[in-house]
């Protein structure tokens, strides 16, 4: 896997002078089934989240309100987005580090998930994380 697949997804936005709507449909306007949503608020100035790879999951992350950063990298790549918009987002593959910062004041994160949350699919120790990303393919 590849920084290089981590891209931004623009979401339909139904415009409407009472207030504008968007959706999204697993499968259709982002590559897999959502399995789980959760989302990130009350951050704290200067606080940062993430910090961990997936072995399975992928992952689409929207900036509901206010803006955040999010640093993505396979190890050798990195790549960051600044999400500021709720009409879009970003979409994360499988084995990518992600680091998110610079959390606006009331900005909420929210993340749909491929899978149930699992323990046992992360990688939380960046060295571990190095290591299976640069073993030798068989
Ligand atoms: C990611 C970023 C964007 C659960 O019990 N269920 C859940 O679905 C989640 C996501 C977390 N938790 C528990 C596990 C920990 O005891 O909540 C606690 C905090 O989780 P974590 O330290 O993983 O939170 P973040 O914000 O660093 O990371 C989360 C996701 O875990 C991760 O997949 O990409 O948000």
């Amino acid at each position: 896997m590849s920084a290089d697949q981590c891209r931004i997804i623009d979401l339909p936005k139904v415009t409407d002078p009472r207030g504008n709507l968007t959706f999204i449909e697993g499968g259709r306007h982002i590559p897999f089934e959502i399995k789980r949503v959760y989302y990130i608020y009350d951050v704290p100035g200067g606080a940062e989240r993430g910090g961990h790879a997936h072995k399975k999951l992928e992952q689409f992350i929207i900036a509901v309100s206010g803006s955040f950063d999010v640093v993505v990298s396979d190890g050798c790549n990195k790549r960051k987005f600044q999400l500021n918009r709720s009409y879009y987002g970003l979409y994360i593959c499988s084995m990518i580090w992600r680091e998110i910062e610079n959390f606006s004041s009331g900005s909420v994160c929210m993340a749909l998930s491929s899978e149930y949350y699992d323990e046992a699919d992360y990688y939380r120790d960046y060295a571990e994380f190095l290591n299976e990303v640069n073993k030798p393919k068989r």
